[in-house]
């Protein structure tokens, strides 16, 4: 007996003929008449039984089976006791019938945004069922890369960091990435992929102004609110944990507080403007950020204006003037110093 074998394409149509097996040395005779029989049959092929003709008989899938080894019985339709057996053998071919397939239903990462050009931030993997280039991916992003700020090696799947990363430009992406085989014609899937970047405390608080000019009564009450002094910080909450204070010994002053975390300047002291007419304090901002904090110092002037809380003093208590007779009316015959430390 011969041995058969034949390649069939998965996707091969029902009915196809697949071969044909034959016995060629069963018997001799003139009036011999061979039957075939399939032993032990799946269902997806058929052999008739006097041609020997196998066709396929059900859809194929090389992914579910790659490889079918049928055992065909010829025997003599006269003496069944003669019989041979033979084999046929069927290789099914790949076809690219498998859309590549995400190992996640969608991904997400996270990154610092203070990392390298070319810092890893995930990798995307996708398979196909197929086989050869049926299966071989190939990775591409093909939405949401705002600034090609990230880049996929269309290979490995490896997505990198390719543009400076800002969070309080921009905290998350979007991206919608792809993955097509190399079969004719390809198949190809898309998958989501949410990056979230992390706040780095990078920014500075800034004050509202470069410096501060306040007037204020000397006859202010302790407590009395002068101020509120107000800072910013372009960085997330975590970052932005303001505190004010005065951290410089040489310029705080006991005539004045400031409460640390609304910036609210009080009077903490009776003022005086005869004594100091004005001051000049600075004022500490730190964003308490992780994991260095910064901070800020902003200059604030204050005067002291007045209020009347001085009598005028003559210089001299008793004055004793001798005028002469016979000045015109207006002479001016005296002169009083008079002081007032107001
Ligand atoms: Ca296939
Ligand atoms: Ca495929
Ligand atoms: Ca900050
Ligand atoms: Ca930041």
């Amino acid at each position: 007996m011969q041995l058969n074998s034949v390649h069939v394409p998965e996707d091969s149509p029902v009915g196809m003929i697949l071969g044909k097996v034959s016995a060629i040395d069963l018997d001799i005779g003139p009036n011999r008449q061979i039957i075939y029989e399939l032993i032990d049959s799946t269902g997806e092929f058929l052999l008739h039984e006097n041609s020997g003709i196998i066709r396929l008989a059900k859809t194929l899938d090389r992914e579910s089976c790659s490889f079918y080894n049928l055992t065909i019985m010829a025997y003599d339709v006269n003496m069944a006791i003669l019989n041979s057996t033979t084999y046929f053998t069927v290789n099914v071919t790949d076809i690219n019938d498998n859309a590549p397939e995400f190992e996640m239903q969608t991904y997400k990462a996270n990154i610092d945004e203070n990392v390298a050009i070319g810092t890893e931030v995930i990798r995307i993997f996708a398979t196909s069922k197929d086989t050869g280039i049926n299966a071989e991916i190939r990775y591409k992003i093909i939405n949401g890369n705002v600034n090609d700020t990230f880049m996929i090696n269309s290979k490995t799947g490896s997505v990198t960091v390719a543009n400076d990363l800002d969070y309080e430009l921009s905290n998350e992406y979007f991206l919608i990435i792809e993955a097509k085989d190399q079969g004719v014609p390809p198949l190809s899937n898309e998958v989501n992929l949410l990056i979230n970047v992390n706040d780095i405390n990078d920014n500075r608080p800034q004050f509202s102004q470069r410096s501060y000019d306040i007037v204020i009564r000397e006859d202010a009450q302790i407590n009395d609110k002068i101020y509120q002094i107000f800072a910013s910080d372009a960085d997330s909450p975590s970052n932005t944990n303001l505190t004010y204070s005065f951290e410089n010994d040489q310029l705080s002053y006991k005539e004045f507080n400031i409460e640390p975390l609304l910036g609210i300047l009080t009077v903490g002291k009776q003022l005086d403007r005869e004594m100091t007419s004005s001051y000049i304090l600075e004022i500490f901002c730190s964003d308490n950020g992780k994991p260095v904090p910064f901070s800020a110092s902003v200059f604030i002037n204050i005067e002291i204006s007045d209020y009347n809380d001085n009598a005028p003093i003559f210089d001299k208590i008793n004055q004793t003037i001798h005028l002469k007779e016979n000045r015109p009316i207006g002479f001016k015959f005296f002169e009083f110093n008079i002081y007032d430390p107001d």
